[in-house]
């Protein structure tokens, strides 16, 4: 008798997921996080490809990428470094001209966002044929563990306010856990104009305006253990100043 494999799961249709990974100085964090791309990917028998846009990390972060693309294969792992730190906006349009997916994902690789949602970020999209899933911290067992008090309260307020200005349609706007329809992220792309930590509050306003529809996903965020945190002084007025910008013209 022919064995039915049925424990196995089928790919149901030829969706090929991107993962844009940008890092800076994350060689401690890169193995795991790819490691565990891949075992999601794997168990849940997707296609995907893993971009690594690495901005030329003093600490060796692209050499550590190399030798998991030689483990992995060129066609799971793909590197689009670049030559200096330009920024994690400019990082995303880099590695999405790349990619081949119709679907892409974007997360940070310091490991606050777990792949273990990948699936059920990619569920929820079939499920609603959502053009953005956005990871929520903000809803059903989502949440944010390893901040100290000083950081939930900006976090918060930064997601209050916005809530109240722009009245997005999103309970999560300034995580970066997504997963976007490829056309649909390159239009939003071409219209944002924000830097830093609006920009991800920018995509999901404008997300909202152009009438795309959103999915979201309860997720756990995990504050980074290795490698250093940047949120300063300088971050917070620099983010209040754009999102009154963003408020002002949209
Ligand atoms: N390619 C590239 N990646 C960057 C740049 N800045 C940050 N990253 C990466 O973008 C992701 C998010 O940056 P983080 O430093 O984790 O930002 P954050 O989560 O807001 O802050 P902390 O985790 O507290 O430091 C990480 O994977 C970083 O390595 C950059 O200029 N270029
Ligand atoms: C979005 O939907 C609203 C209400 O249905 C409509 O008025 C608006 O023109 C739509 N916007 C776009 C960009 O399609
Ligand atoms: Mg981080």
């Amino acid at each position: 008798m022919a064995s039915r494999k049925s424990s196995q799961p089928k790919r149901e249709s030829r969706d090929k997921y991107s993962v844009l990974l940008p890092t800076y100085n994350e060689r401690e964090n890169l193995p795991l996080i790819v490691w565990l791309l891949l075992k999601y990917f794997g168990e849940g028998g997707y296609d995907y490809e893993i971009i690594i846009i690495d901005d030329g990390s003093p600490d060796g972060t692209l050499e550590v990428a190399e030798q998991l693309q030689k483990i992995y294969g060129k066609d799971k792992i793909v590197l689009r470094p670049r030559e200096k730190k330009l920024g994690l906006g400019t990082a995303y349009i880099h590695g999405m001209k790349h990619a081949t997916g119709n679907f892409i994902i974007i997360m940070d690789a310091d490991l606050s966002h777990h792949p273990k949602f990948i699936p059920e970020f990619i569920e929820k999209q079939k499920e609603g044929g959502y053009d953005l899933v956005s990871g929520t911290r903000y809803q059903g067992n989502g949440g944010v563990y390893g901040w100290d008090l000083r950081r939930k309260l900006i976090s918060r307020g930064a997601n209050f306010l916005t809530q109240v200005l722009l009245r997005p349609g999103a309970s999560d706007l300034t995580g970066s856990f997504r997963l976007y329809k490829k056309n649909v992220l390159e239009s939003l792309v071409e219209r944002c104009v924000s830097k830093g930590y609006v920009f991800q509050m920018e995509m999901i306003v404008r997300a909202r305006q152009l009438n795309y529809t959103i999915g979201e996903v309860p997720i756990s965020f995990v504050d980074r253990v290795y490698g250093e945190s940047k949120l300063g002084g300088n971050e917070i007025v620099s983010f209040v100043r754009g999102l009154l910008t963003l408020f002002a013209t949209t």
